[in-house]
């Protein structure tokens, strides 16, 4: 057993983690990163792709936004179709900001390059990771490294872990309270070798179901279609792929532009919060915490968000010993938390055919849709929660 020692523990090294340890390093106080996956994998995994204006400032004036600023698409505005109808979300005019398209797992080569050069540790593909005597002051994480095992001794965890983590569970069962929703229908999503046929993300609703076409460069296009929860991805041939997305993504004049699948997952969909998001001296962030339907593009920026306010809390802490912001971080994070899941639930039931809906909610439905279609009022709103509120 060998014994380490730092300010802050961070479990999980996705865009919370890295992040958080990136942000902390910045004003002088040191983190160890602890992450079960390889490198590579963390480098290479395909998740989110659309950054709010709130995330890329974050990520520019902390100094790693330099390759994001000359690689990403910055866009004005997305498309919402219905049954072939397109109705644009002009963001620059309706709120005079902007999104960027920019993979996550590009963010994460950004902060691990950024950790690295200035000797932040982050410890690859660890295993049995466990968070111990978080209600005192002096919590340990043990875990096992290269078959040695290893006790790293901090002032605060920072269970930046994800959804399938271990820290929530960390929380004590009689003071966590767990709030979830699951949607009857998953996405399966391709990566494909050819030229996006849309400058702006367009979000399809279609009786077969939904559909997203989005991008990550002038050369490969990421597409999304809606498919049952349980479905596999043998049942889904290319043929089959891409001949839905024909259909769902048809408008007057549009063509779809196809080419080799380079990647293919399928998700399932859920809003999910867990409340505090903070016990003794363990802080959750990101999807440790809460996880959201891809619909709203949120996930990563809701991860940035939760660590630019830890960090502020915790840099005040050590610089100044105070601890009001650190008292207060479940809450300032949950106001933000919550206000995205009610714009990501309303975007996933705007768009998607909803297989449970009886004719009365499929006329709502269909309301909401016409409403957006004939209503400023609605496209702000829209508009509003796109491109992100700002940071707490
Ligand atoms: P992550 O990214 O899941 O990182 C957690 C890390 O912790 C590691 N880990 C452990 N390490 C050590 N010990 C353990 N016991 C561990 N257990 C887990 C994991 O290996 C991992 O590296 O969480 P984080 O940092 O909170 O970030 C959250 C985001 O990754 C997530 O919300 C987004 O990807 C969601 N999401 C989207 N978010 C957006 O903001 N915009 C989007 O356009 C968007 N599109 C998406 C998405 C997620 C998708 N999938 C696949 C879920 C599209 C898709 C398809
Ligand atoms: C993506 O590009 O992967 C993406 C874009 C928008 C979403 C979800 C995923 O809402």
């Amino acid at each position: 057993m060998t014994s380490i020692r730092t300010q802050v523990g961070i479990v999980g090294a996705g865009p919370a983690g890295l992040l958080l340890s990136h942000l902390l390093a910045l004003s002088g106080v040191e983190s160890v990163v602890l992450e079960d996956r390889a490198r590579s994998y963390v480098e290479t995994r395909v998740r989110a792709g659309v950054l709010e204006q709130g995330s890329v400032d974050l990520l520019c004036e902390s100094g790693v936004g330099e390759r994001m600023l000359a690689e990403g698409a910055v866009h004005d505005g997305v498309i919402l179709q219905f049954c072939g109808e397109r109705h644009r979300i002009d963001f620059a005019a309706l709120t005079g900001k902007r999104i960027t398209v920019y993979g996550q797992q590009e963010v994460l080569k950004d902060l691990i390059a950024a950790r690295l050069s200035a000797g932040g540790a982050i410890y690859f593909e660890v295993d049995d990771v466990c968070p111990e005597g978080t209600t005192t002051d002096a919590p340990v994480i043990s875990f096992s490294h290269g078959g040695v095992r290893h006790e790293l001794h901090c002032d605060f965890v920072a269970g930046c872990d994800g959804f399938h983590g271990v820290c929530r569970a960390a929380v004590p069962a009689v003071v966590r309270r767990e709030f979830t929703r699951e949607y009857p229908f998953a996405w399966l999503g391709v990566l494909a070798e050819v030229a996006p046929s849309t400058d702006e993300l367009i979000y399809a609703y279609h009786e077969r179901g939904f559909a997203l076409h989005s991008m990550r460069s002038p050369e490969l296009s990421r597409l999304y279609v809606q498919v049952h929860p349980t479905e596999q991805l043998a049942a889904w041939p290319d043929e089959r792929i891409w001949d839905e997305l024909r259909h769902r993504l048809d408008s007057a004049g549009f063509t779809l532009h196809e080419g080799p699948l380079i990647e293919r997952s399928i998700t399932t969909m859920r809003s999910f919060v867990c409340e505090p998001m903070q016990h003794g001296r363990l802080f959750l962030a990101g999807d440790a915490a809460h996880v959201v339907p891809p619909t709203g593009a949120k996930g990563m920026n809701l991860a940035l968000a939760d660590v630019a306010v830890l960090a502020r809390a915790l840099v005040r802490w050590f610089d100044r010993g105070e601890r009001d912001a650190l008292d207060a971080y479940s809450d300032t994070c949950l106001r933000r938390v919550w206000r995205v899941q009610d714009f990501s639930m309303l975007l996933t039931e705007l768009l998607h055919r909803l297989p449970d809906a009886d004719p009365f909610a499929a006329g709502v439905q269909r309301a909401r849709q016409r409403y957006l279609a004939e209503s400023a009022a609605m496209r702000t709103t829209i508009a509003e929660n796109y491109v992100g509120l700002p940071i707490g």
